[in-house]
């Protein structure tokens, strides 16, 4: 089934099944993530568009600051914060990025 999804619905996809990749399984908290899978998280998967995904305590004031039922742990909501959080100013970039071309003399016409 997953072969006929677009490449938006594969996106949303791997977005969630990395939310329970991450999932604490032997936890009694379900559909949850720890402090500490959160931060393996931070680490594996998004060193290239976080800085200091590495420092624990960066790491640990973002968790603070997304961890919005201050319960410890990651919720899904929580989670998708983050990924707003990280696309919005993306978004920002690419579209900088296409107002700068246009306004090259001799870009693309
Ligand atoms: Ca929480």
């Amino acid at each position: 089934m997953a072969d006929c999804y677009t490449e938006l619905e594969k996106a949303v996809v791997v977005l969630v099944d990395n939310f329970y990749k991450y999932v604490s399984r032997h936890s009694l908290v379900k559909n949850k993530i720890s402090k500490s899978s959160f931060r393996k998280m931070l680490q594996r998967e998004l060193n290239h568009m976080l800085t200091d995904t590495a420092n624990r305590k960066a790491a640990d004031k973002l968790i603070q600051d997304l961890d919005a039922n201050h319960d410890g742990r990651i919720s899904f909501d929580e989670y998708w914060t983050l990924i707003g959080g990280i696309t919005s100013p993306m978004a920002n970039l690419i579209r900088q990025q296409e107002c700068q071309q246009e306004q090259q003399p001799g870009g693309s016409s």
